[in-house]
């Protein structure tokens, strides 16, 4: 029995919040609680009610113990913010619905990860905001396919941890994985095949349309990829006039090799209106106000036009492009977006001009690379002794004044299962969400594996199949 009066020890929280004060004692549920005021805030009127039926806690306006989720307009807590108070009650202050969905996911891990006869809070006081506005996770679809049952788990996984973007890699040379009603072979060629050992697939709209939703509901923005002008190979499998009229290698892909396939620059009245048209069925799905073209490994005399007027086609439509950190050297408006991924590139002109970035530096954030030095199926040509979970969270954002956040990547040329994609994401992918989240500063990875380490049972009960870390005593 905890002493009456003793203040409670710091719960097992990731990402680390802000502040937290303990108060001494706890707070018991049994049975049932009351929910209030969930009119106000109905993603994480749901996404509690998740919680509460995850648990067996039923609802019952005559329960002793009320959750109180409240909107409340304090500055100070930003966008997606909350203040989380357990005392007598629960309550769950938020100016917004996703900073209320943050509440519930702090208050998730608060409790035992499976259902218990009778639950305990330690009595505190909770007031906490991200460092960081982005905090993404890239999935590559399309070298390998990842059915929509697995995307949505990782979405429920990546909210746990606060994530908010997910960046679906939607076509490479490999496959094309998103339906495109005025260019249907892309998914009929495009989306047949794979990278060699792995699933080939496509989305339809109404499924994408529903992952969209999926995520919303989540606190997640999914922000798609067309990968233009270069890693083309499957849209110009499909339709081969998209490439240069003396192109003759024009077969589908299964190969590792990167930086062979553009679209024909040379026959802008050809690839203009394909992008242009692509781009349209995109945004009826995707209402991300961030839509990334790509642009990576492409070496050609027009690249910097393409990626111009890519970029002004984008804004055209209200939005705003990402391109790869190699974009950085076409004209576009300073709101464009880059995305940093080889630590040695230099980006610094780009971030003189203001232009804001999301930071994928290969040699701490990709994912593909391995666990541990020599890991099976993982690439190592970033970094030889692989992406360890210290590593990844050692990075430090800081010096990077016009970051937006953080993503890591998952490339999926040697990941070619659902248990592959678990063992590379997790638990890395949640070090990634505390890099995001908390402030430098504030973070010590120590306090990091003690905190994580304790968060095992809530990764079982997600049936995460996650690497075994020794770092964390999972061995
Ligand atoms: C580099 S990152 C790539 C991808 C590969 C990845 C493998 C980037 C923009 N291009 O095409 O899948 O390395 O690690």
């Amino acid at each position: 029995m905890a002493e009456p009066d003793a203040a409670n020890a710091a719960p097992h929280l990731v990402p680390l919040p802000r502040s937290v004060s303990m108060h001494p004692g706890e707070l018991r549920i049994a049975g049932a609680v009351e929910l209030r005021d969930t009119a106000s805030a109905p993603d994480a009127a749901a996404a509690l009610k998740r919680t509460l039926d995850a648990l067996e806690i039923g609802v019952d306006a005559a329960a002793s113990v009320r959750i109180h989720l409240q909107r409340f307009d304090d500055a100070a807590l930003g966008d997606e913010g909350y203040r989380l108070v357990v005392g007598d009650h629960v309550q769950l202050v938020a100016r917004t619905d996703a900073g209320l969905l943050h509440a519930v996911q702090t208050l998730r891990q608060l409790l035992p990860a499976q259902p218990q006869a009778e639950l305990r809070l330690p009595r505190l006081e909770i007031v906490d905001a991200p460092a960081y506005r982005w905090r993404g996770l890239s999935l590559d679809v399309a070298r390998s396919f990842l059915p929509v049952d697995y995307v949505e788990r990782t979405i429920d996984r990546m909210a746990r941890f606060k994530l908010n973007r997910l960046h679906l890699h939607l076509t490479d040379d490999q496959g094309w994985r998103i339906e495109i009603k005025r260019w249907p072979k892309l998914v009929e060629i495009g989306g047949a095949s794979a990278v060699e050992g792995g699933r080939s697939g496509w989305y339809t709209q109404d499924e994408l349309r529903h992952l969209v939703a999926y995520a919303q509901a989540r606190g997640i923005t999914i922000v798609p990829e067309i990968d233009v002008p270069g890693h083309v190979q499957a849209a110009l499998a499909s339709y081969n006039e998209l490439a240069c009229d003396d192109e003759d290698n024009l077969a589908p892909y299964s190969g590792l090799e990167v930086g062979f396939s553009v679209l024909c620059l040379d026959k802008p009245e050809v690839v203009y209106p394909f992008v242009q048209q692509v781009l349209e069925e995109v945004l009826a799905i995707f209402p991300s106000r961030e839509i990334h073209m790509g642009g990576d490994e492409i070496k050609h005399p027009r690249y910097a036009e393409f990626v111009s007027r890519t970029a002004a086609m984008v804004a055209e439509q209200g939005r705003t492009a990402i391109f790869w950190e190699e974009g950085s050297v076409a004209d576009t408006a300073p709101d464009v977006v880059f995305q940093f991924w080889n630590d040695g590139y230099d980006i610094a002109a780009a971030v003189e001009e203001g232009h804001p970035l999301i930071l994928s530096p290969c040699s701490y954030f990709y994912i593909d690379h391995g666990n541990y030095a020599g890991q099976p199926q993982t690439y190592d040509w970033c970094r030889k002794e692989g992406v360890p979970l210290a590593r990844l969270y050692a990075f430090d954002p800081t010096p990077f004044p016009t970051a937006l956040g953080i993503e890591a990547a998952l490339w999926t040329e040697l990941v070619h299962t659902d248990a592959a994609a678990d063992n590379r994401l997790w638990p890395r992918l949640a070090a990634a969400a505390e890099v995001a989240w908390t402030p430098t500063a504030q973070r010590r990875y120590a306090d990091f594996v003690r905190r994580m380490g304790a968060l095992r049972p809530h990764l079982d009960a997600m049936d995460i199949g996650y690497h075994p870390e020794p770092d964390l005593g999972w061995q």
